[in-house]
């Protein structure tokens, strides 16, 4: 028993005074906290290995890791001082004022903590594109949550910039305590956490690299690290689709959707100060997700997608330091905000992120899926009612009818599960058009890019269909096939079984483009050839 093994032949309890022990320092300074928010801050910064060495940097890296917050981000931070200089300045007053805030999500959970511990009422209003995880959240933490269209831009009427305003004028005694205009959000990293990454490098460091979103943090260390250590450079990450970044993205006027959340704007935030930012690297949502999965399976940091688009900005940034140089990256919220998003491989290979994994067991697991197995669908248009709604799912015998804005394109989805979800919990819906009903959330796959069964089954993994399109014809519009579900792949399967003697000889037909669907009735199969599997997945979402 002296290694601590256990004894599989006795009973008793171990010696536990007798072990040898490793007994760490002790945090000195503080037993106990009065609440949670005090423990807000003071993260931890820690040594980067596996990813610089093999990014083939010299100097050391650190990682100041904000995702250990007891909110899960760095926001909790600006969130705690808001408002507690709102409530010094009497603005804020405990069981009677109402925060309100848009925010994409972890600001929000910050208010939402700060709201609960101190007795607010806190109203959430959040762009649809943000994660579940971090609505979870907050309706844990008692937030309310008003969910608005992700396209809408900052300054229109749908956008959540301008219903928080709105909001925050009808309801009585409510603040807003504006995180784009608020000094204490800048002034919270000036004071805390740009301080803290002094002392623990001595004041002595080469190159800070931050995500850029309000840009209260980059503005906020960036102007005390350039007073202590002149020399810091400060390296912004901007997502493409985003305008803060200069110089300018000549593309950014294309709306361009990216999936990283808490990054990138379409407007310059009072709390931005350019003038304290030496260069901007332009990050994508592949790079960015890659790297955050890298930052937790080799260094086992467990963090967001901001801090992958952070972590791979900096290894681009950091090449041009020498050994011994420091380069510090922020690494801004935690791994728990994205467990059904990029934590999921199959979202990632939804996405084109990563290539979807290989199955050689599976006959069917390489063959496109071909048009005259997906089941049709009916098609209404946005204008109708959702009594019609409900009519032609009904009738149609899917689970899914597809909905049409007013050009014939594709907008979304009416389904009975969301539906009914929408109905059972949300007051008054009821009367709401059929705009608010229709799922904008779905995963498409087109003909066109000869997706595999295989990529589709992946996808079934984590939705309950798959819209099937095909943008081959020379019509601008894409056709809508149908709706795929796991009983339609599972349908065709069992009544497929290979006749062939090999799988390798019916792969090697399909690589040849001459054979249909075994078993297969219907003569498009048979006109139509198959294609060789490409390494584009053929799905958008
Ligand atoms: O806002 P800023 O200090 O620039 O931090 C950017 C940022 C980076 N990463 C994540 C995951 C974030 O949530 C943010 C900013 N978040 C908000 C603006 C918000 O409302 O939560």
């Amino acid at each position: 028993m002296e290694n601590g093994a256990t004894n599989g032949n006795s009973s008793e309890f171990f010696n536990l005074k007798e072990m040898p022990h490793i007994i760490r320092a002790l945090d000195r300074n503080q037993k106990v906290h009065e609440n949670i928010l005090s423990v807000i801050g003071n993260t931890p910064l820690v040594k980067l290995t596996k990813i610089p060495k093999a990014e083939g940097i010299q100097c050391e890296m650190y990682a100041k890791c904000e995702f250990v917050n007891p909110g899960g981000s760095v926001k909790d931070r600006i969130a705690y001082r808001m408002v507690l200089e709102a409530e010094r300045r009497g603005v804020l007053i405990p069981g009677k004022s109402v925060i309100v805030e848009p925010t994409s999500g972890n600001t929000g959970i910050g208010l939402a903590l700060a709201s609960a511990v101190r007795g607010y009422r806190c109203i959430i209003v959040l762009p649809e594109k943000m994660s579940d995880e971090k609505v979870n959240t907050l309706l844990a933490l008692g937030a309310e949550i008003i969910r608005t269209p992700t396209e809408a831009a900052s300054d229109s009427p749908e956008g959540n910039i301008m219903v928080a305003q709105r909001l925050s004028k009808e309801i009585p005694n409510a603040v807003l305590l504006d995180q784009y205009n608020n000094v204490c959000n800048p002034l919270a990293h000036y004071d805390g956490t740009a301080e803290e990454i002094l002392w623990s490098l001595d004041d002595d460091v080469d190159m800070v690299v931050i995500g850029a979103g309000t840009c209260g943090t980059i503005s906020g260390i960036a102007h005390k690290i350039k007073e202590r250590c002149p020399k810091c450079i400060v390296v912004g990450v901007d997502p493409h689709g985003s305008i803060l970044a200069q110089p300018e993205d000549l593309n950014a006027s294309d709306v361009q959707m990216y999936e990283v959340e808490g990054i990138g704007y379409d407007f310059l935030p009072r709390t931005l100060d350019r003038k304290v930012i030496d260069t901007w690297i332009k990050t994508d949502d592949c790079g960015a997700l890659q790297m955050s999965r890298r930052l937790i399976k080799e260094e086992g940091f467990l963090c967001g997608g901001s801090s992958g688009a952070a972590m791979w900005a900096a290894t681009k940034a950091a090449k041009q330091l020498k050994a011994g140089q420091k380069c510090v990256v922020l690494l801004p919220d935690n791994i728990r905000n994205y467990m059904t998003k990029f934590i999921s491989d199959q979202w990632l290979e939804a996405r084109s992120f990563k290539p979807i994994p290989k199955n050689n067991e599976l006959w069917w697991w390489n063959i496109p899926l071909l048009e005259n197995i997906v089941p049709k669908t009916a098609s209404l248009t946005i204008n109708s009612s959702v009594s019609d709604a409900i009519a032609a799912l009904r009738n149609s015998g899917s689970s899914v009818v597809t909905v049409l804005d007013n050009k014939g394109c594709l907008t979304g989805v009416f389904t009975a599960d969301n539906t009914r979800k929408r109905l059972a919990n949300i007051p008054g819906s009821s009367a709401e058009d059929l705009e608010k009903f229709v799922v904008k959330k779905i995963y498409k796959v087109d003909l066109a890019n000869n997706p595999t069964l295989g990529a589709v089954s992946r996808i079934l993994d984590i939705a309950p269909y798959v819209i099937v399109v095909n943008t081959e014809s020379s019509q601008s519009i894409p056709k809508i096939i149908g709706a795929f579900t796991s009983d339609d792949l599972l349908l065709f399967v069992s009544g497929n079984q290979p006749t062939l003697s090999t799988n390798d000889s019916l792969s090697s037909k399909i690589q040849n483009g001459n054979v249909a669907y075994p078993g297969q009735k219907s003569s498009k199969a048979s006109s139509d050839p198959v294609q060789p599997v490409q390494a584009n997945s053929g799905i958008t979402v």
